[in-house]
Parts: structure tokens; C-alpha cells; sequence
């Protein structure tokens, strides 16, 4: 079923519950916390699909039914946020037709650490940006350098709790809490993820989380080992996924190969991926990344491209300069990665509704 027959299908059910008491106008109450819940556009496939909730190994819908979610990740927003605006969403939206939007907060770099109340802000914004325009927002702590998750663990707790008892009552939040673990065992990112998961399910009880894999999300595979280390020795958690990055053009059989026997095994979502080497840049594998494209598509496993930003890198998908003005719509500002993958997000969802 197309998109569009799901918007007219689902139009009725609008989400006016959604709608909280609107606070009494010069209350004292301090906190800045918005008044009311931001309406998701009724036929949205965020509408459409509603809360979401890991059943078995899938990504299941509000109705319980399988489903499969693509969109794009930003680049980190310490950097471009300039490409994260009005024009550029609404094109992601509507011109891409994309079901959600991956939120890439980098913790050092730059990134939340400097300024933890700045970054919170943006997010929180971001959140409400995405929740206008009918996309899922998926929080990416983008944790990369050092790679221990760890070592961000009461940065983590502070953020993730602050993020969540905002957003508690939307139904279109995904929370990522470790990008991509590096350096570290599995046993070392079970161990945080054990802390971390309680934090987020004291605010928001049902929220997704995800969880970044050893050797840079890639199972393992990355440090020369395989997704043995956590069928072997899984999260105790419910509700979570584990996340699988790949560049196609670094990436082949010996990845692709970990995910296909992950992938019957672990509940999965690839939270990052590329066309190109792993460096985000050099020439497109668009044959390799189909064969990717094509398996997550028949295990309806979801994902979120790198990146919607106009860096100088062939894997940002607009040319440079494209975030200074106001065209983000059709191919015209796109590199051919931006082409590319524009055509795999806009192709028709699957939203089954009974
Ligand atoms: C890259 C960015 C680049 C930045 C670099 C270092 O494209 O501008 O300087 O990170 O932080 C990942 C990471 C992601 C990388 C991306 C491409 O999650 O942060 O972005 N990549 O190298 N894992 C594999 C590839």
C-alpha cells in the first residue's frame, strides 16, 4: 500500500488526542517545557505507525504488524546545523518522503560536552521538527572518540533523562545510546547499555532504544569478531535493538555476511550507512549497497543514511553550499549519493494497519 492511501486511510484517526492542557498564561511555573504536545500530521507515517515497539527480532507498528522505517541521519550538528532547517526538513518530508530523521549529537568533537545545555536545546528542537512533519526522531548519542561508551556514562544518564522527560508523551521518539563503540568489549557496552536502558524507562516506558555493536557498530566484525559475542551474551533488557553500520564501498561479504546470520538471531536496526568507504567519502558502491539495501528491505530491517548535509564528501548528499540558501527539493542540489539514496527513501512504505 502506498503512502498517500495510508494518509487517506488514516486521516480520520487524527491525532487531536495528542493535545495536552495548555498551561494557564502567566502561571508561575518556571519550566519552559511546552504547553501542549506537537500534532503529528494525520496520515504521517509517524501518525500512521504510532508508537512503535520491538516484537521478536522486528520493529513492529501501533497495530503490532512488522514494519520497516528509512530516512536520514545529519551530519553531527555541531557543525551543520545549517542544514537542519524549515526548507531542508520539509523537503526531507514531503519532496523524500522520509519516515524518519536520525539526529547525530556528537558528544566530543565539538559536540555535547562543550556545552551540554546548548546541545540539549537543539536536540529538544530538533525533536519538535521532526514531530511537525510526521518523522520519527532517533536521538544518535554520537559517541565516536574515545570510543568507550562509558566514558560518557553520567553525561549520558543527565542528557538521555532530560530528553526523555520531555518527550515522554510522544510517540515518535527513538532513543540511539552509543553510536559506535570502539575499542571496547561487548561485554563493556552491555554493561552500559544494562545502566543506561533503566534511566530512559524511568522517564519514558516505552520508548525503543538502540545500542551500537563492538568495532564501530559493525558486530563485531570491525575488532575480528562476529555477532557470536552477543547472541552469546545478550543485553537483559526488552525493548531494545542492537544497530549494524556498513559503507558498501569498504564493507562486503564478510559484513554483509554477519548481518544476514545477525539478522535471524538479533533484533536489528542499521542506525548509519553509507554508498561509499567507510571515511564517508571516495567513489560510490551503488551495486553493493542494493545487495544491503535489498536484504534489509526482505527482513524489514529499518535505516538511516550518512549524511543530509552539503560537506565536501561525496556521502553528504547535498553539493557544497546547498545549506546557505533555500532549494533542498528534487535532485538538482544532490550529489550522486544524494540521488541515489533520495529514489530508495521516496520508493513506497509498507505500513500495514490491521
Ligand atoms: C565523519 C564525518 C567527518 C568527521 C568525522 C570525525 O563525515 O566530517 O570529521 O566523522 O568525527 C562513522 C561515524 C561518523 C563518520 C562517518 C564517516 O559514525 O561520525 O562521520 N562514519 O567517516 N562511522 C563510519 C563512518
Amino acid at each position: 500500500m502506498g503512502w498517500d492511501s495510508i494518509r487517506r486511510r488514516a486521516a480520520a484517526v487524527v491525532s487531536a488526542a495528542f493535545l495536552l492542557p495548555v498551561a494557564v498564561a502567566g502561571s508561575a511555573q518556571a519550566a519552559p517545557e511546552p504547553a501542549a504536545i506537537t500534532a503529528l500530521p494525520p496520515g504521517s507515517p509517524a501518525a500512521v505507525n504510532g508508537q512503535l515497539k520491538v516484537c521478536g527480532l522486528q520493529l513492529c507498528n501501533q497495530y503490532g504488524k512488522p514494519i520497516q522505517l528509512r530516512g536520514m541521519s545529519t551530519h553531527g550538528i555541531q557543525w551543520y546545523a545549517q542544514c537542519v532547517k524549515a526548507a531542508s526538513l520539509d523537503a526531507l518530508a514531503n519532496d523524500w518522503k522520509a519516515d524518519v530523521l536520525r539526529i547525530s549529537m556528537y558528544i566530543q568533537e565539538g559536540g555535547y560536552e562543550t556545552d551540554p545545555a546548548k546541545f540539549t536545546g537543539m536536540v529538544h528542537n530538533y525533536i519538535e521538527e521532526a514531530t511537525k512533519r510526521g518523522m520519527y526522531a532517533l536521538v544518535d548519542w554520537h559517541q565516536l572518540t574515545p570510543g568507550d561508551p562509558n566514558y560518557n556514562l553520567s553525561r549520558a544518564k543527565t542528557f538521555f533523562t532530560e530528553i526523555a522527560k520531555r518527550h515522554k508523551d510522544k510517540t515518535n521518539i527513538i532513543y540511539d545510546i552509543a553510536n559506535e563503540p570502539n575499542g571496547v568489549s561487548w561485554a563493556g557496552i552491555k554493561s552500559y547499555a544494562e545502566q543506561m536502558i533503566p534511566v530512559i524507562r524511568a522517564q519514558d516506558p516505552d520508548g525503543v532504544v538502540l545500542v551500537g555493536t563492538h568495532g564501530w557498530a559493525s558486530l563485531g566484525v570491525s575488532d575480528g569478531r562476529t555477532e557470536a559475542d552477543i547472541v552469546n551474551n545478550p543485553i537483559k533488557a526488552s525493548n531494545f535493538m542492537y544497530t549494524f553500520h556498513f559503507y558498501a564501498a569498504s564493507h562486503k561479504d564478510e559484513y554483509f555476511n554477519a548481518l544476514t546470520r545477525a539478522a535471524s538471531k538479533l533484533p536489528l536496526f542499521v542506525t548509519e550507512f553509507g554508498t561509499q568507504t567507510y571515511t564517508g567519502d571516495g567513489g560510490n558502491d551503488f551495486a553493493y549497497s542494493q545487495k544491503y539495501l535489498d536484504f534489509l528491505a526482505s527482513k524489514k530491517i529499518s535505516w538511516t543514511n550518512w549524511n543530509f548535509s552539503d560537506d565536501s564528501r561525496s556521502g553528504a548528499v547535498f553539493k557544497q553550499g546547498t545549506c546557505a540558501g533555500n532549494s533542498f527539493t528534487g535532485t538538482g542540489p544532490l550529489k550522486p549519493a544524494g540521488v541515489w539514496i533520495r529514489d530508495r527513501i521516496r520508493s513506497a512504505d509498507n505500513f500495514p494497519t490491521s
